[in-house]
């Protein structure tokens, strides 16, 4: 019998060599074992880097990257994830716009952060991936969202998110909304650059600012909006 730390090596291993059987079995031994779906998530993130590192030093290819992603979005979909993400609130305490901004396709932990909201009782319009800062704006205007989430993965994704922020500003929509970006690139500086209210490089970090702004709006929603 192993014991939990090797075993929590051993999935991220088959994560890093893309044994999508291995990963899903153990990740679901581990769930019902209770081990939290969130310590899972990274774990299997933990996972991801090493993929990364080794497309990065080109022992692993663009199709390894796919598998990546394919592996991660299965574990999502395991019954105790699902579960985990489903929403627990019946009270809605705001409302959010979220994408992954233009130039950028990753898409995982934009849905990792969707989840989580959507748990924590708010309400999240998902523009998908790719998002032009029209669609944004557009999105804005009919939706009138108290948070707008822009997720970018790419390190060059600053410069979109800037833009949907200046496209935002040109609507006269900027102040009618709190923005959070999110990506494991971004800095405190960064967040500055792109003229975001607040930055997280991960979900649960991002989802707790978004909670923090839903209370001191006392009930009226993030912004006063609803
Ligand atoms: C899987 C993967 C892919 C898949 C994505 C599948 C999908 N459906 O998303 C595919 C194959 C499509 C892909 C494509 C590419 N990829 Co890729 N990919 C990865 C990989 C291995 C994992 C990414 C991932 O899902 N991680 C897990 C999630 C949970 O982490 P995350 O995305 O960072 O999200 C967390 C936080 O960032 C945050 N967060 C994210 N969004 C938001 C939003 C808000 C509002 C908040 C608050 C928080 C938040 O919370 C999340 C959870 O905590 C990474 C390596 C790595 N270490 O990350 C490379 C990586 C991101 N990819 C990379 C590259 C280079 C590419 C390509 C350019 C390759 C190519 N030559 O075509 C293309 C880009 C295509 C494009 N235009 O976007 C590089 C990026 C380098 C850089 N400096 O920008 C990486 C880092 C690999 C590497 N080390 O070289 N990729």
């Amino acid at each position: 019998m192993k014991g939990l730390r090797q075993k929590e090596e051993l999935l991220i291993k088959h994560v890093e060599q893309l044994d999508e059987e291995k990963v899903l079995q153990l990740a679901g031994e581990l769930l019902d074992q209770g081990m939290d779906p969130l310590h899972l998530l990274e774990l299997i993130n933990e996972g991801m880097n090493r993929v990364g590192k080794l497309y990065e030093s080109k022992e692993y290819y663009i199709a390894d990257l796919i598998m990546a992603g394919i592996i991660f979005k299965q574990v999502l979909a395991l019954e105790k994830m699902v579960a985990h993400f489903k929403v627990r609130h019946s009270k809605r305490i705001g409302r959010v716009v979220l994408g992954t901004v233009s130039g950028d396709i990753h898409d995982i932990g934009k849905d990792i952060f969707r989840g989580m909201m959507e748990a924590n009782g708010f309400e999240v319009i998902d523009l998908g991936v790719d998002v032009p800062k029209e669609l944004f704006v557009k999105k804005v205007a009919e939706y009138k969202p108290d948070i707008v989430g822009l997720s970018g993965i790419l390190t060059n994704t600053i410069e979109a998110m800037k833009e949907v922020i200046e496209a935002l500003a040109e609507a006269g929509l900027r102040d009618k909304v709190k923005v959070i970006v999110g990506g494991n690139h971004l800095t405190e500086e960064a967040c500055a650059y792109i003229g975001a209210d607040s930055f997280a490089k991960d979900a649960s970090e991002g989802v707790k600012t978004c909670m923090e702004w839903a209370e001191s709006g006392s009930g009226e929603g993030v912004r006063g909006n609803d």
